[in-house]
């Protein structure tokens, strides 16, 4: 039980046959855990057609609506860490990250990192195909968050991840409370404080070939005013202490706040 790669789905039918695939023909003895949101194009029914195949390797937790990205990995982390996982990853299912970059994120890791980013905005670091209003948004989010907080973060929002097993049980998953963009900058916002080792890996980012965006207004708007609460948190109350929790809380059995962004 050493590396769990978690990825969420929301109607991904056109990608996620290939990039199980993708992870698991890598030979590095990966899990892949999927996270599907009640995928109306029946992307959970490709995934248990896939057990055949894989059945030591990959597993599938469907949850019943759409319940945003954040509380997917948590339900996620919460999985990893009840089977003992070591080292778990966050990716997403459509390619923009290229599954080989996961050795990279692991290696970080093991030679002592908590978190391991797979940074767009350090030496080496990339974005291709994206347009221009994507990487303005991308670009403008990660300096916002960086002059708010002063997070030594180049690529606060980035969804390509490694934890250490250490790090998500020293954090209260339960009060991880953004779901979008907010989520992953609060991700290593809690690492920072809790002073864990954050390292940052230079990746590619591609721009997804298939299926649809997720991404809307609610999750931009989640990540300004997020950002600004957690500067508040951690000027004026002790977030330290707010994230800080023992094992016990992030059990699978521990009731999760499931917020549903879209209704914001
Ligand atoms: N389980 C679950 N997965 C989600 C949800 N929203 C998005 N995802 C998945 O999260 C990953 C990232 O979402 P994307 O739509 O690619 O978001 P993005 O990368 O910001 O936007 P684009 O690449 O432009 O489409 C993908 O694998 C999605 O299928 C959700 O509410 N629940
Ligand atoms: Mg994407």
């Amino acid at each position: 039980m050493e590396k769990l790669v978690i990825i969420p789905t929301y109607n991904e039918k056109e990608n996620i046959e290939s990039i199980i695939g993708a992870v698991i023909s890598m030979q590095q003895n990966y899990h892949v855990l999927i996270i599907d949101d009640g995928s109306p194009d029946g992307t959970a029914d490709l995934v248990k057609s896939l057990f055949y195949k894989y059945p030591a390797q990959l597993f599938l937790e469907e949850r019943k609506g759409k319940l945003g990205l954040g509380t997917a990995y948590i339900h996620g982390f919460r999985w990893a860490l009840e089977k003992g996982y070591q080292f778990i990853f966050e990716m997403d299912a459509d390619f923009s990250h290229n599954p080989r970059d996961l050795e990279s994120l692991y290696a970080a890791c093991k030679s002592g990192a908590g978190v391991a980013v797979g940074s767009r905005y350090v030496k080496g670091g990339a974005v291709e195909n994206w347009p221009t209003n994507r990487i303005l948004l991308s670009k403008g989010a990660s300096l916002y968050t960086r002059m708010i907080t002063w997070m030594p973060v180049r690529d606060p929002t980035a969804g390509f991840v490694c934890y250490r097993k250490e790090f998500l049980e020293t954090i209260n998953l339960a009060k991880i409370t953004f779901v979008g963009y907010a989520f992953q900058i609060e991700m290593k916002f809690a690492a920072w404080k809790l002073g864990f080792k954050i390292a940052e890996v230079p990746i590619t980012f591609r721009d997804r070939q298939l299926g649809d965006s997720k991404m809307n207004k609610g999750i931009v708007k989640e990540g300004i005013l997020g950002v600004l609460k957690l500067r508040w948190m951690s000027m004026f109350k002790n977030y330290r202490k707010k994230v800080k929790n023992s094992y016990e809380n992030n059990s699978v059995n521990f009731p999760q706040k499931e917020a549903v962004l879209e209704s914001k």
